[in-house]
């Protein structure tokens, strides 16, 4: 990390964990524990049953709406601020969707798979910002009449065209790649770390366990992320959170 002149960091629900939203492929809890989320954020499961999956998200909504940074979120916002001071590159690039690396502090987060709390209208396409939980009506409707979809982006979907650009570009160029709290199993977001290797970058990953990406990292650290970030950024740097 001392030798690093342009970092990207991807994170993925692990990040979250510590701040008490569920990872996507935790079991699930209470009324939702007979669903698997990789069935429920598809297209083809919102066609079938909006309301399901909007009470799905409202759910999540809620209790991301409950949610604070934690120590994690904390020191990615700090690492951001301390390279772009010393004159390196940071880029922090995310799966998740419940903005807590804002609340953070962290600034031009690269958002692959969107946001729990935008919500658009499959007619006339109008983008809202939906922060007040829970909805009133399952789905919400639009004032033209449409059915509201999250922004989010389900399996089979296209990521963000110019948000994937800039990651591909970060990620080509970086010198270390830290993937943080994500199982790697979801593409193309889990093919960052391969690219940036072929060009040369160090790969370094923490996670609470094992993940198809360990085998090609330089530096497997496995653990909480809350814990590992700010001692790893302790003892490179100095970092004392507040
Ligand atoms: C801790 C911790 C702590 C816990 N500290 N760690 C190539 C190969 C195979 C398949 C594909 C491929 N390319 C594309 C595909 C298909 C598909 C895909 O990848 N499928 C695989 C699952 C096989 N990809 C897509 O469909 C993508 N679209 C696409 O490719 O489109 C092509 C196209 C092009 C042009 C036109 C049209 C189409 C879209 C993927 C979208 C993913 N969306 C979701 C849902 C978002 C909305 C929502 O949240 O509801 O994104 S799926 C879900 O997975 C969510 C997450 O962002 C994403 C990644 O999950 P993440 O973050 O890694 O979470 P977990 O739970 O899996 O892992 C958490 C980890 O943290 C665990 O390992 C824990 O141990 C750890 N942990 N506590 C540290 N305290
Ligand atoms: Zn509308």
């Amino acid at each position: 990390m001392q030798d690093a002149s342009s970092i990207v960091v991807l994170t993925g629900a692990g990040v979250s964990a510590e701040s008490g939203v569920p990872t996507f492929r935790d079991v699930q809890e209470g009324l939702w524990a007979r669903y698997d989320p990789a069935e429920l954020a598809t297209p083809e499961a919102y066609s079938r049953d909006p309301e399901l999956v909007a009470r799905w998200y409202d759910w999540r909504r809620t209790l991301c709406s409950k949610a604070s940074p934690n120590p994690a979120h904390l020191a990615l916002s700090w690492l951001e601020r301390f390279s772009r001071e010393n004159g390196h590159r940071f880029n922090l690039v995310t799966q998740n969707v419940d903005r807590l690396h804002h609340a953070a502090g962290s600034t031009g987060i690269l958002e692959l798979h969107g946001t729990l709390w935008i919500w658009r209208c499959l007619r006339c396409a109008e983008e809202r910002e939906e922060r007040v939980v829970p909805f009133t009506e399952y789905p919400p409707r639009c004032s033209c009449g449409g059915l509201r979809r999250p922004g989010v982006v389900w399996f089979g979907e296209a990521l963000p065209e110019g948000i994937l650009e800039a990651t591909n570009q970060a990620a080509s160029e970086c010198d270390l790649f830290l993937s943080v709290g994500t199982s790697a199993v979801v593409y193309p977001a889990a093919g960052l770390a391969h690219s940036a290797r072929r060009r040369g970058a160090r790969i370094a990953e923490i996670n609470a366990q094992p993940t198809p990406l360990s085998p090609l990292t330089h530096w497997s650290l496995q653990g909480n992320c809350g814990e590992i970030l700010p001692e790893l950024l302790h003892q490179a740097f100095g970092y004392a959170p507040a």
